[in-house]
């Protein structure tokens, strides 16, 4: 990132479809009015089958990790100049249970890296040397672990990716019925990562895999501030250092995700769903409607309160009968209005092996076809969903963030819905807790 001036390829923003957006997309069967229309009760059916997840890289390229608890997490791992670390055919493993396919193929999709006064803007995946930019790790930096060497192009071997666990605390806690005896287990995570440096600042991007099925996808700026970018006189900087000067530029880290599921190996459903509180009249209390919307065609969609998505498999179901899910469970996000792919916190759009890179994309799409996921969202139906979680970071500077600058986390989770019948990590002796329990005394 030497070129300060450097700048993206502006294409034009074209508004977004309105076709693209909520409004239109098709409901779900929906019960009269002000009836939850939660997933319906389905038919009783055996345990759906699974088919068996057969390793699809060679030792080299394999991860995995049988955590405390029982829970084995399996993937494949690449690498790309441009998206960087890539994981693939990631599967989680429940206690006693059958892989289940989790995502097919997951990765960053860009770091957008807009300033506040419009003097420049950075695409540091494909624009900027991301790739290029993967660290060497010192065994400290990755306790515990195990540092890989990973060939990246033109650059050489780098010892670059650590995998390692890391504790979290506790994985659940219940005080026993009956004297004082407590249900409780402490929990790791798996960690994979890798750090990428691009000009002054590092990007820690993290993938966090729990044993109760959580995903966890974060990036971590850290490294320096732009030592380029002490030159906002214009109110669109913070003073950095002594007196009030050397204003270090504000600007924003809109960081994407692209997640590609088929949830337990087959096609996955998009739902949204939406819940309105009402008041409460006189001496009543406050109610609340829950709704789901069937996406069925691509979406650019914005978060709100009480608003969340989840990726449901077409085919596979937990013993309980139920289809298995993952909801996207998005953190803090500041969300930028400044570009067309920057303004809507997640993206539904028809898979296409072209559409690679949130924006600046590098893959050969059509001459038309645009080069940013907005572009992408033009009313198809969705049959094979990608799914790109946009978080923004609008970074306004501090004192502290010299020197190096702490590191700043951003990122979302996937939680597992209904993938598993109960608690995976559920003890021997509450195994029989499934269901309402018994109000007979
Ligand atoms: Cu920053």
């Amino acid at each position: 990132m030497t070129d300060r001036h450097h700048r993206r390829t502006r294409g034009t923003l074209a508004a977004l479809a309105a076709t693209a957006l909520l409004g239109t997309a098709t409901a779900a069967a929906t019960p009269a009015s002000g009836t939850p229309a939660l997933p319906n009760p389905p038919s009783p059916r055996p345990t759906a089958s699974h088919p068996p997840v057969t390793a699809v890289c060679s030792a080299a390229y394999r991860i995995t990790k049988k955590l405390d608890g029982g829970a084995t997490w399996n993937m494949c791992w690449r690498y790309s100049t441009d998206a960087g670390l890539i994981l693939d055919h990631v599967t989680y493993q429940p206690p006693g249970g059958a892989p289940v396919r989790v995502l097919s193929s997951a990765r960053l999709a860009q770091i957008h890296v807009p300033y506040d006064d419009g003097g420049a803007e950075y695409d540091d995946l494909t624009g900027a040397g991301f790739g290029w930019g993967l660290q060497d790790l010192k065994a400290a930096e990755c306790p515990g672990g195990t540092l890989t060497t990973v060939k990246v192009p033109e650059v050489g071997q780098v010892k670059g990716l650590c995998t390692t666990t890391r504790a979290r605390g506790h994985a659940y806690r219940m005080a026993a019925d009956s004297g004082t005896g407590v249900h409780q287990a402490q929990a790791k995570d798996l960690l994979v990562y890798t750090v990428n440096k691009v000009g002054w600042y590092e990007y820690i991007s993290e993938w966090r895999f729990s044993a109760d099925g959580t995903v966890g996808a974060n990036v971590g700026a850290t490294g320096s501030l732009s030592p380029v970018d002490y030159n906002a006189t214009d109110g669109r900087g913070w003073p950095i250092g002594k007196g009030a000067r050397g204003y270090a530029t504000s600007h924003a880290h809109n960081v994407f995700w692209k997640l590609d599921f088929g949830l337990d190996g087959g096609k996955d459903r998009i739902e949204q769903y939406d819940s309105t509180v009402t008041p409460p009249t006189g001496d009543g209390s406050p109610t609340v409607t829950t709704r789901r919307t069937a996406v069925t065609k691509e979406l650019a969609g914005d978060a709100k309160n009480m608003r969340w998505w989840r990726v449901v498999s077409g085919t596979g179901k937990n013993a309980d009968g139920h289809a298995r899910s993952y909801e996207i469970v998005p953190g803090h996000t500041d969300t930028h209005a400044g570009r067309g792919f920057t303004k809507h916190d997640v993206y539904f759009t028809q898979a296409r092996g072209c559409e690679q890179y949130a924006s600046n994309n590098i893959g050969n799409c059509a001459p038309n076809a645009g080069d940013s996921v907005d572009k992408w969202v033009n009313g198809e139906t969705l049959t094979k969903p990608t799914v790109w979680v946009n978080i923004g970071f609008h970074h306004i500077a501090r004192d502290e963030d010299q020197q190096p600058m702490p590191v700043h986390w951003q990122g979302f989770q996937l939680a597992p819905r209904d993938v598993t019948a109960m608690n995976p990590l559920t003890p021997a002796d509450l195994a029989s807790q499934n269901g309402q329990p018994s109000l007979e005394p």
